[in-house]
């Protein structure tokens, strides 16, 4: 147990310094896909003939884009469906993936949407970008991305014995996409921290908090671990449901990790819940080897969680397939 504990901070310190430089290990990237720390890039397209997005042919925008899709953390399950359009589109063959971490790539889209310039994300729902900035899903026709998912909570097996509570209250926990946004927002444009944006939203919802923990006895500090993937989706999730744990009387802990750890944690029984796992689709590789080796809850959101390539409205394409190639 300890020694998975070390491993798991190694990594959580290694993931929060590739999200600091703006960069990730890319090892099983078969794309031959370069990451980059988003600087240079913008240079050599300023050498360019200097024209923005607005009107252009989408065949300019492949050449603009050098053919490339900006992603976030290679663990990431979206990072799986981008590769999978890759082969599916004839049209993306000349195209790449590149990696990089969630606040990387929103770095190099609003620097994009400051200089009108195209670019193509990896984005998802629910997300605070689709509030601030005016983006659009390009049409999927292949069905790359999958159909709108849930977002399930799983515990390790034995919780309900060992924590009834919690197991009741997670068991109950259930909200929208726009709740989880409205913390997400903080976190991102407010600059609020993830506990400090979670206890907002508590605050102001208490009636939907109440509804998870009515009935439930509270307990005297009995600890509580929580594992959670490198994205604001995660971290505003984990944000509010600490606060409604410790306000039960839970010494709640939390540990970000790389989407498979955070499987195999609940899994190996080295956490005690995970409340992001993207299913059945986004997570699913990671979510079937240890499918019998946890306890699944349900959703606690439903069919909200989505995933598509994303680009700034003044693009003037609509669909994957224009893209071209
Ligand atoms: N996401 C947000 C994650 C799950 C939560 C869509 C970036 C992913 O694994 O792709």
């Amino acid at each position: 147990m300890t020694k998975y504990w070390t491993r798991l901070s190694l990594l959580t310190s290694l993931s929060l310094i590739l999200v600091a430089a703006g960069c990730g290990a890319d090892d099983d990237e078969d794309t031959g896909a370069q990451d980059d720390n988003g600087d240079t890039e913008e240079t050599e397209e300023d050498g360019d003939d200097g024209d923005d997005a607005d009107g252009e042919a989408a065949g300019d925008y492949a050449e603009e884009l050098d053919y490339t899709i900006t992603g976030i953390d290679p663990g990431a399950g979206i990072m799986g469906a981008a590769e999978q359009a890759l082969e599916d589109y004839d049209n993306l063959d000349d195209w790449t993936l590149q990696s990089s971490s969630e606040t990387a790539m929103i770095a190099e889209m609003e620097e994009a949407i400051e200089n009108e310039e195209p670019i193509v994300i990896t984005g998802w729902d629910p997300h605070w970008k689709f509030v601030d900035h005016d983006l659009k899903y390009l049409d999927d026709p292949e069905g790359s991305f999958g159909e709108p998912e849930d977002i399930d909570t799983l515990v390790r097996e034995g919780l309900q014995d060992d924590h009834p509570e919690a197991y009741e209250i997670l068991d109950n926990f259930e909200w929208t996409a726009d709740d989880m946004a409205e913390i997400m927002y903080d976190i991102v444009v407010e600059d609020e921290d993830p506990l400090d944006a979670g206890q907002t939203w508590y605050d102001e919802n208490e009636d939907v908090v109440n509804s998870w923990t009515e009935g439930v006895d509270e307990v005297d500090g009995e600890s509580f671990e929580i594992v959670h993937g490198p994205w604001e989706t995660d971290y505003s999730t984990v944000g509010m449901m600490t606060h409604v744990l410790e306000d039960m009387g839970y010494d709640v802990e939390t540990t970000n990790v790389e989407a498979n750890y955070m499987y195999q944690a609940v899994a190996d029984d080295d956490a005690d819940a995970m409340l992001g796992a993207w299913l059945p689709d986004t997570h699913g590789e990671y979510y079937e080897p240890i499918e019998d080796e946890v306890e699944n809850l349900g959703a606690n959101m439903e069919a909200e969680a989505a995933l598509g390539l994303v680009v700034p409205e003044y693009m003037d394409i609509d669909s994957i397939e224009d893209l071209e190639g």
